[in-house]
């Protein structure tokens, strides 16, 4: 049994990966703002600490655990997980993804008096930005489009810092468009489909920002935190980064179609303007994760979207 912090833990996938890890007899502290995630989302067994992951006291507080033992590894997820959010809150979005990052890894490297604890982070495919080369392989050059997607490739940078010159090591995942059970449907900042889904379920118009032809790796959100916990397992040395996909395309008109079918209804689209810094195509190559922890996602579209839709 070990002991482990999830900053962001009462978000989407962080409360997920918090169930799974309880659910495998682990311990679990979680630090989180609560400003999208919900105090709902925390299992009863789980600690909180409410905090802000760039504030080096509550990072360290919630590190300590409740016994000042010390956590034996963290999962960082805390993040504004929205690119268009990133957009208006600029500097504000900047100080939670990037300077939140360094914060966790600085504390990781303090953590213990055995050694620094290690890192499994959230970075995103919004690193690779719009390039259509797809699907995209890990040495692809990064050119993110968004702010956001600046932030993560940073978090993947300071990680290689936290490894060669403060010797935390870490394990990054690049995930793509996740999405499942709990994501919040009601944000206009929210997975696209969570806002389809609740929306098509009850027979509400959806709105298509461009023409509806973009493409997106859907990925089921029980495979992340399934291989979320896999990598922590591995004991792992450097700042291994991997895509977290499936490697198969989906439009938001073919989304479209699958939730309809699956709810018998037909709905509306409104399309407006594309959104600024809009990704066409996002596509990964899970080539990488496959060989490196013998797994992969494993949850088809028609299979997770029926699992959001219910709730499960
Ligand atoms: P989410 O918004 O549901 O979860 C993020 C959590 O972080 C929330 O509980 C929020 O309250 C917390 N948080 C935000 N700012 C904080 C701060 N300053 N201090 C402490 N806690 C803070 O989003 P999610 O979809 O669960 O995303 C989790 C991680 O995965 C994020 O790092 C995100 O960037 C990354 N990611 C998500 C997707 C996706 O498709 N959902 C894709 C790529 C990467
Ligand atoms: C997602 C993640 C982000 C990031 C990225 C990785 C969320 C909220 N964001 O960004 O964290 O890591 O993936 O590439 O999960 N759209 C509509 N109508 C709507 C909502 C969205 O047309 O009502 C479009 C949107 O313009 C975009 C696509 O759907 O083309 C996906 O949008 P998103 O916000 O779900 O996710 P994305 O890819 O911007």
């Amino acid at each position: 049994m070990a002991h482990y912090l999830i900053t962001g833990g009462c978000g989407f996938i962080g409360s997920h990966l918090a169930d799974r890890l309880l659910a495998d007899r682990h311990r679990v502290t979680i630090l989180d703002n609560l400003s999208s995630g919900r105090l709902e989302n925390k299992p009863a067994t789980a600690r909180l600490v409410v905090g802000d992951v760039a504030d080096p006291d509550a990072v360290r507080e919630a590190m300590a655990g409740d016994d000042g033992e010390g956590v034996d590894g963290v999962f960082h997820l805390a993040a504004v997980a929205s690119v268009q959010k990133s957009r208006e809150l600029w500097a504000e979005t900047h100080r939670t993804n990037l300077l939140g990052t360094v914060t966790v890894f600085e504390a990781a490297r303090d953590a213990r008096r055995g050694g620094p604890v290690p890192v499994v982070y959230a970075s995103s495919a919004a690193i690779y930005g719009d390039n259509t080369n797809t699907p995209l392989k890990e040495d692809e050059l990064p050119r993110p489009l968004s702010a956001y997607g600046v932030d993560k490739l940073g978090c993947e940078m300071h990680a290689r810092v936290a490894w060669t010159i403060q010797g935390v090591p870490t394990v990054g995942f690049r995930f793509f468009n996740v999405y499942g059970p709990r994501q919040d449907p009601m944000s206009p900042y929210s997975g696209v489909i969570s806002i389809f889904a609740r929306r098509v379920a009850r027979g509400e118009d959806v709105e298509i920002h461009g023409d509806g032809q973009q493409v997106r790796d859907f990925v089921f959100v029980g495979d992340v935190v399934r291989i979320l916990a896999l990598a922590m397992e591995r004991r792992f040395a450097g700042a291994q980064v991997y895509n977290l996909c499936t490697g198969r395309a989906t439009s938001l008109v073919m989304l479209l179609e699958v939730l309809q079918e699956l709810c018998g209804s037909k709905v509306r689209r409104r399309h407006t303007e594309p959104r600024a810094g809009d990704i066409r195509m996002s596509i990964g190559d899970p080539s990488l994760l496959r060989s490196t922890f013998d797994t992969m996602c494993q949850v088809g579209l028609l299979q997770g979207l029926s699992a959001t839709l219910t709730g499960r």
